[in-house]
């Protein structure tokens, strides 16, 4: 438990209607009946008349939810008051004056995690959900938050638990004639988690896209309409359309929420032979992109059909979407699959949105399992399979235990049942104050 008591706003600064202050620590009692004269009874929201010294500073709810029964596990005192700026600096200073300090960014978090209320992939949910902008963001986060990853890890590491017995037991049973069996028992043990282990870590990239951004490309060739298109797709003017060929050089990205999934759009230069070093460069951005974009938005002028420009076409594979624009120029082009649009007019746009959240549906979708959504539950999963691999039923049993060990500290780091000062920082960093 901490000796020191730390506040800090709760809610977002700036005006509002209520601001929530939040106090942890065992002077956080102490300091509301100074202030208010009063102490209400466990979590239940108590009318208060907050003052300091003989100035009121507001009319307000206290609530009291005394340790361990609490978000860090110490006293905690929540505070709603009035949402406007003279009311925070008036009651930071009470409290200021009153010896508590103000909170670090996800010191609140880091407390209850220090105290046993929460687990390091329960704190990391925490701040998805608080950073979530889009639905499927929230409900990967809260399926985090409700444990489903820490039942996965300790799932496996109970697996290596009853290897490392059975590991151990060969010390004891190695005279009997029964090795054999326990060797072919804990060779079956660490193949079946290798393998769920290995398959997880290929889930969690692609589900870390929920977090970050699923990554489209809209790839063309020059005056294909693909700035036009990027704009009316994000709804604003984001990329600069012109009629002479090569306007668009660096690549621009907009973030856009496609009906709650997180998508990151980006424009890139035409491709073409060509052009003088800059736009060259913009035109290897532009096929890097395409490299390493989730999916591709192909786009083809269709007043030139039947021709279709060749650079383009070589880039089609199962994550493209071959579109042809100026469709309010052209007759109907008879390509299979592909959509007919006008960034101009918007014609087509719907029938384009829909296939896009098809085809981000059927790859994204947030299944009801857990998923290894950080690449620091990866880099653990990957020491883990070091260890596995070191792991050999031939070499004398005592280091064949060891590197079961070592395995299962491996995926306690993402828990947080090992190692745990190193880890705090990298996993508390990138809280907010007040969390
Ligand atoms: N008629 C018509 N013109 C378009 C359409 N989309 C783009 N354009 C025009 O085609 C030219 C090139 O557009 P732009 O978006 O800069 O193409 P980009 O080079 O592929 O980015 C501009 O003059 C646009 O106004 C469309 O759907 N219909
Ligand atoms: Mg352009």
């Amino acid at each position: 438990m901490s000796e020191e008591t730390i506040f800090a706003l709760a809610s977002a600064p700036g005006r509002g209607g209520v601001a929530v202050f939040r106090l942890s620590g065992p002077a956080s009692v102490a300091v509301l009946r100074d202030l208010t004269g009063i102490v209400p009874l466990p979590r239940l929201a108590t009318r208060v008349r907050v003052r300091h010294g003989n100035e009121d500073i507001d009319d307000g709810l206290a609530l009291v939810f005394p340790a361990p029964k609490s978000f860090t596990g110490e006293d905690v005192v929540e505070l709603h008051l009035h949402g406007g700026r003279a009311v925070a600096s008036a009651l930071s200073e009470a409290l200021l004056c009153h010896g508590l300090r103000p909170a670090e960014a996800g010191e609140f978090s880091r407390r209850a995690f220090l105290n046993g209320k929460l687990d390091l992939t329960r704190a990391e949910a925490i701040a998805d959900l608080v950073d979530a902008e889009t639905a499927a963001q929230r409900r990967q986060a809260l399926r985090q938050l409700d444990g489903g990853l820490s039942n996965l890890v300790e799932g496996w590491r109970e697996i290596l638990v009853r290897a490392l017995a059975l590991t151990e037991a060969m010390i004891d049973f190695s005279d009997e004639g029964i090795g054999d069996e326990l060797v072919d028992q804990v060779k079956d043990l660490i193949s079946g988690l290798t393998a769920d282990m290995r398959a997880k870590k290929v889930e969690g990239q692609r589900r870390e896209r929920l977090r970050d951004g699923i990554h489209i490309a809209i790839l063309g060739a020059p005056n294909a309409g693909k700035s036009s298109l990027m704009n009316r797709i994000s709804g604003r003017e984001v990329a600069i359309v012109s009629a002479k060929a090569g306007t668009t050089r660096d690549v621009i990205e907009t973030h856009l929420d496609l009906h709650g999934w997180p998508v990151v759009l980006a424009d890139t230069a035409g491709l073409r032979e060509a052009a003088e070093d800059i736009e060259a460069e913009g035109i290897a951005r532009a096929l890097h992109r395409a490299e390493s974009a989730d999916l591709k938005l192909l786009v083809f002028d269709a007043t030139l059909w039947p021709g279709m420009d060749p650079a383009t076409k070589g880039l089609a594979d199962e994550d493209s979407i071959v579109v042809f624009n100026k469709a309010d120029l052209a007759n109907p082009v008879d390509f299979s699959g592909a959509i007919m649009v006008s960034a101009r007019t918007g014609h087509g746009l719907d029938a384009l949105f829909a296939r896009l959240e098809t085809e981000v549906a059927e790859r994204f979708a947030v299944t009801a399992e857990p998923a290894l959504t950080r690449a620091r539950h990866r880099a653990a999963v990957d020491q883990c399979l070091e260890a596995l691999a070191g792991f050999d039923t031939t070499k004398p049993v005592e280091l064949a235990a060891e590197d079961l060990r070592q395995a299962a500290r491996a995926l306690g780091r993402i828990t947080g049942r090992v190692d745990v000062e190193e880890l705090l920082d990298v996993v508390f960093r990138e809280f907010c104050i007040g969390k």
